[in-house]
C-alpha cells in the first residue's frame, strides 16, 4: 500500500518538528516562490534536507528560455523534481530543460490543466503535443476539473498526473485520485490548520476510504 497519496503544498514555513511529524504520512513537499522568497534558499534546504518523503518537488512554474531554467534548477539542487509550464514549447527550452534534469537524475512535471476557473482550453491540443513529445515524469491537472484528469489519463497511460485544488480550492479529498490522479496536492488546508498533522491524517483516511469504495 502506499504510504500516502498527499503532496504537501508547503507556500507557507512549517517547523522541521512538524514535518518531521508529517513526513511517514505524506509522499512528497512541494515549495512554491512564496517560500522561498520568506525563508531563502539555504534555510528552504536546511529545512527539507533530511526529510524521509519520495520528492521534494519545485512548483516555480518554469517558463523560460532552457539556459534560465537551467539556472534556476542548479541552485535548488537539493530538490528532486521541477514544474514547468508546457505552454513555452519545446526547441530552445523544453527540450534543454529535459535534458539538463536527465542527466542530473531530476524529474519534469509538466503544468497540463491548472485549477482555476480562467484556465483556457483553447490550447489543449498544443500542450498535449508538448507533453508527448517532451516526455516527463508527469503532468499538473487541476482536481477541480475531474473530467481533465480521466481525459489526461487516458491520453498518458501510466504517467504520473498530481492534481492540486483540493480543499480550499473547492475539490474534495479523494476525488482526483478517484478520476485517475496518483497524488493530490494540498497546501491550506494542511499548513493553515491548527494542527497540520492532524489534519493531514485526517485528510489521507478521507482519500483511502474513497479509494477502497
Ligand atoms: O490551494 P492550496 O493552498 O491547496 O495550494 C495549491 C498549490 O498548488 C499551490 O502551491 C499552487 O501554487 C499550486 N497549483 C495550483 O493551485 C493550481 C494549479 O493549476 C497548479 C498549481
Amino acid at each position: 500500500m502506499l504510504k500516502s497519496r498527499v503532496i504537501l503544498a508547503m507556500d507557507k514555513p512549517l517547523s522541521y518538528q512538524i514535518l518531521k511529524e508529517m513526513e511517514n504520512e505524506l509522499y512528497g513537499i512541494k515549495i512554491g516562490l512564496p517560500l522561498v522568497l520568506d525563508l531563502g534558499v539555504h534555510k528552504t534546504r536546511e529545512l527539507l534536507n533530511d526529510l524521509n518523503v519520495e520528492e521534494i518537488i519545485v512548483d516555480f512554474k518554469l517558463a523560460d528560455i532552457g539556459f534560465i531554467m537551467k539556472s534556476v534548477v542548479e541552485k535548488l539542487s537539493f530538490a528532486s523534481s521541477f514544474i514547468a509550464h508546457s505552454f513555452i514549447g519545446v526547441k530552445g527550452s523544453l527540450d534543454e530543460l529535459k535534458k539538463y534534469l536527465d542527466a542530473n537524475s531530476k524529474n519534469l512535471y509538466l503544468v497540463a490543466v491548472m485549477s482555476h476557473e480562467g484556465w483556457s482550453t483553447l490550447f489543449t491540443d498544443y500542450i498535449k503535443n508538448v507533453i508527448r513529445e517532451i516526455s516527463p515524469k508527469g503532468i499538473v491537472v487541476g482536481g477541480t476539473k475531474l473530467d481533465s484528469i480521466t481525459e489526461y489519463r487516458k491520453d498518458f497511460g501510466k504517467m504520473t498526473i498530481i492534481s492540486p485544488g483540493m480543499g480550499s480550492q473547492g475539490g474534495s479529498y479523494g476525488d482526483a485520485v478517484c478520476a485517475g490522479a496518483n497524488y493530490e496536492i494540498i497546501g491550506r488546508s494542511i499548513y493553515n490548520a491548527e494542527n497540520p498533522f492532524a489534519a493531514l491524517r485526517t485528510i489521507n483516511k478521507i482519500i483511502e476510504d474513497k479509494v477502497m469504495n
